[in-house]
């Protein structure tokens, strides 16, 4: 088999590549190496920027997003169980946030590559890339007993943080940058009412994060430690603790049930450069790893894809290689501004082993500062509501 482009990984970054890719006209296939049912059953981001708000319209996906998605104008924090702040984008920043789950987000990318005929091969294991260096690379898989080979022009790695793309760029070519936190989100979600509001909580207990889904689907996470089972947390647990980390008041609006999802998720910083070798390019959770406190890991995703796809495009369509040079760099600003924000929200929101005393009290001083300063608000706001793409 030949095609212009191979993307390895069929998560949101994947699909919304061969997406884009096809409305210029250009084919791909996509090689996911799980059943398609898993990778729809995904519970993960639920928050995009406006700049990726745009990016999906304008890739013909925006339609439920816009009919069902929640627009909101930012995020509340609490702390110290007294004070309150909002992360208000659309006054601080000019523009508002939007609730949409990253679960409907792949549905919809789905929908739509099947809609114009677009080839996501699932169940493709042992996937290998060769020839990166040069002029032709290919691409090798296994499904149903056999081995396959797609030859092609360029190779998209979009394999997640786990993917083999990220590992074919030679390791002496190769920095990465990596910051594992002692602790970790339990999450569930469940079929009850949200609050009105997304809330950060600051507590003595640890973090906390109210969420939504939709008018009917809550998300809520807790700072827990790394080694937490899952066993020794049934669902009256797990409410206790969330609203033991919040003011009486936000405590007792929350909605209360079963939970239909529950798991844990470790928090790391990763940063791997460049993002490019060879005919092969990097984008999304393959290249860099942000903890979920700043809700920028999908957002990530998008605008990589936004840079690759405009820089293919220009490949194809008008023989400029210039975007394709630049697209590690490019990519790297914006990732390395969500990494660090990411990165300091996450020092000010959470509770940390080795925290002392002082610690304690320059976290409570940064906030108060925070709700204060309006100058400080404003640059706090811009970078939650996502900087600007480059032209
Ligand atoms: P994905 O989603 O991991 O998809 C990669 C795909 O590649 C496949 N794959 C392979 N395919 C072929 N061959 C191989 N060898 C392969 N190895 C892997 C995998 O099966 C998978 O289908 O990466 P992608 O597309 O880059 O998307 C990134 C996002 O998923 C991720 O950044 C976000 O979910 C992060 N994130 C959040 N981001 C936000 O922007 N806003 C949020 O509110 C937000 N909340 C979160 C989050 C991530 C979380 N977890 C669980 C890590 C909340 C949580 C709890
Ligand atoms: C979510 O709704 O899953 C969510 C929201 C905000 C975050 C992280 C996750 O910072």
């Amino acid at each position: 088999m030949k095609t212009p482009v191979v993307i390895v990984g069929g998560g949101p970054a994947g699909l919304l590549l061969s997406q884009r890719l096809h409305l210029q006209g250009i084919a791909s296939v996509v090689l996911e190496r799980q059943a398609r049912a898993h990778v729809l059953a995904r519970i993960r981001a639920g928050v995009l920027e406006w700049g990726s708000v745009q990016v999906l319209r304008n890739s013909d996906i925006g339609e439920r997003m816009d009919r069902e998605g929640h627009i909101h104008d930012g995020t509340d924090i609490v702390w110290s169980n007294r004070h309150r702040l909002t992360l208000n984008t659309r006054r601080h920043a000019g523009r508002p946030m939007m609730a949409y789950g990253q679960t409907n987000i792949t549905e919809d990318l789905y929908a739509a590559r099947d809609a114009l005929g677009g080839q996501v091969i699932d169940e493709a294991q042992n996937v290998a890339l060769h020839d990166i260096d040069g002029a032709s690379p290919f691409v090798t898989y296994a499904k149903d007993g056999k081995t396959h080979r797609i030859d092609c022009a360029f190779i998209a790695g979009c394999d997640g943080f786990h993917g083999v793309s990220r590992q074919a760029i030679p390791a002496a070519k190769r920095r990465e940058y990596e910051k594992v936190y002692p602790f970790g989100w339990l999450g569930i979600l469940s079929e009850t009412p949200p609050l009105p509001e997304l809330i950060y909580a600051n507590s003595e207990r640890g973090f906390a994060l109210c969420s939504m889904r939709n008018p009917m689907l809550s998300r809520y996470y807790i700072q827990c430690q790394l080694e937490t089972n899952l066993d020794d947390w049934p669902d009256h647990r797990f409410w206790a603790e969330l609203k033991a980390r919040y003011p009486r008041e936000v405590a007792e609006a929350v909605v209360t049930g079963p939970s239909i999802e529950k798991s844990i998720a470790p928090l790391r910083s990763f940063v791997c450069e460049p993002m490019a070798h060879g005919r092969l390019f990097l984008a999304g959770d393959a290249a860099h790893i942000v903890p979920p406190t700043g809700a920028k890991g999908l957002n990530l995703a998008i605008s990589d894809v936004f840079y690759l796809s405009r820089a293919l495009t220009a490949h194809f369509k008008q023989g400029n290689d210039a975007y394709l040079s630049s697209y590690s760099d490019m990519a790297l600003r914006r990732v390395w501004g969500a990494a660090r924000f990411s990165w300091w929200l996450t020092g000010l929101l959470h509770r940390f082993p080795d925290q002392k005393a002082f610690d304690l009290r320059a976290q409570e001083q940064e906030l108060s500062y925070l709700s204060a300063s309006e100058a400080y608000m404003k640059a706090v706001c811009e970078q939650y509501a996502g900087l600007p793409f480059e032209g």
